[in-house]
């Protein structure tokens, strides 16, 4: 977990986000319903995560500013005998303000009467939500849903978004939250290295995929994502998730996966020969989308425009397959490469900030080239996780066998 002082830091950074004379909100969210009696594990909304620390349902961050003035509550669930007996939900409004550094925390039955907005002396002309973009367009969610009723009453109030400008934020991460990153990226590792000590020819791809599963839960990790294990024609289907399929000998089966820890994703994909050997079409290939890769690690670096890192990928990646004659023209690659190369990472797997940005020291994101070809029943994608240092990248799961060398070498010592 990171600190309270990291929260509290990135609180200073959210007060400066709000003008004088608003108020704003964020909500941990509220868990979802499985079935029956079940309940989704609960994990909280990331920006009320990201500026408070506090993990549990139901609780709402405010923070007033007023004439210079600047105060921060953080309104928690009651915990009573039955959570407590039920749940193992223990904290206090003490515990929290502890925990959390938040100076004044209050129970949920204190929040209505605690809103700012009316009164003689109403100072308040700003709302500040923060909703994803994404969000339901109905509006069923919380943010949404409260911002509806205040408005009803308070016509005149001006109503802000504060996701965005935390995106930008939380694009640059503090050493806390990399060392987090390192821990996941760390702990996908050996979850990847147990499925190639295991790997075998007549295995289901779930059957493989436990030895990740494995090794996360021994971990006390959690999946930063559903996993994709998709041997042969599957991985050419992007979100392929059934994992069902028995392997052949011959096969290539393509991982993409990753543990989260502390809330901060990893995200990784490797492609490897079911028989622990690539044959010489696969490893032909196989080395073209790593050089699409690897020419996009050597250009990642302060200042680079991010996006432009897939179509260094991708130019790489056309030349070589000219040259093995797969191709003849530089845009027939648009046949066996249509999705986009990276994406930010953090606290989302695909984690929120601008993709036109110029990279800048701190930022992390993945790289993941592939190419794939139906017509052979050959999907490859490599993908690493990178953090952007101050002169250049450091590839965070470059450890994990990736090199046809270190692949089929780590495959041939298994079998001994
Ligand atoms: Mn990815």
């Amino acid at each position: 977990m990171v600190s309270k002082e990291f929260h509290a830091s990135r609180r200073a950074k959210y007060k400066e986000l709000l003008k004088d004379n608003s108020v704003g909100f964020l909500f941990s969210g509220i868990e979802k319903e499985d079935r029956g009696d079940q309940l989704f594990p609960f994990t909280p909304y990331a920006n009320f995560y990201y500026l408070t620390g506090f993990s549990y349902p139901k609780a709402i961050f405010m923070a007033v500013k007023v004439g210079g003035r600047y105060r921060e509550t953080l309104f928690i669930d009651h915990p009573d005998e039955t959570k407590a007996r039920w749940l193992g939900v223990v904290y206090t409004k003490e515990s929290v303000r502890e925990e959390t550094g938040i100076e004044c925390v209050e129970y949920l039955e204190r929040f209505e009467e605690s809103l700012p907005f009316a009164g003689r002396r109403n100072e308040i002309e700003n709302l500040y939500v923060d909703i994803a973009n994404w969000e339901e367009p109905l509006g069923n969610n919380q943010a949404q849903k409260f911002a509806a009723k205040v408005l009803k009453s308070y016509p005149y109030l001006h109503v802000y978004n504060t996701f965005q400008k935390l995106a930008l934020i939380r694009q640059v991460k503090s050493k806390e939250e990399i060392a987090l990153h390192r821990k996941a990226c760390e702990i996908t590792r050996k979850g990847v290295e147990n499925i190639l000590s295991h790997l075998e020819p007549g295995m289901h791809e779930y059957e493989a995929e436990a030895y990740f599963d494995y090794t996360l839960k021994a971990n006390h990790a959690r999946h930063a994502f559903p996993t994709i294990a998709a041997s042969g024609k599957n991985a050419c289907i992007m979100h392929y998730v059934a994992n069902d399929r028995k392997m052949k000998d011959e096969d290539l089966i393509l991982f993409d996966l990753g543990a989260e820890w502390g809330y901060y994703a990893s995200d990784v994909s490797r492609t490897y020969p079911v028989g622990g050997t690539f044959t010489s079409l696969q490893k032909k290939l196989y080395n073209v989308v790593l050089k699409g890769l690897e020419a996009a690690i050597a250009h990642t670096r302060p200042g680079q425009p991010k996006n432009e890192l897939q179509n260094i990928s991708k130019r790489v990646m056309a030349e070589e397959l000219i040259k093995i004659g797969m191709i003849q023209k530089p845009e027939e690659i648009q046949k066996y490469y249509f999705h986009s190369s990276g994406h930010y990472i953090g606290l989302y797997t695909h984690d929120v900030g601008n993709d036109e940005a110029a990279l800048e020291p701190d930022m992390m994101f993945t790289l993941e080239p592939g190419l794939y070809f139906d017509e052979l029943g050959i999907g490859i994608r490599i993908e690493d996780t990178i953090l952007v240092t101050e002169d250049g990248c450091e590839v965070l799961t470059a450890s994990i066998p990736k090199t046809i060398e270190e692949i089929e070498a780590f495959l041939k010592k298994k079998k001994k």
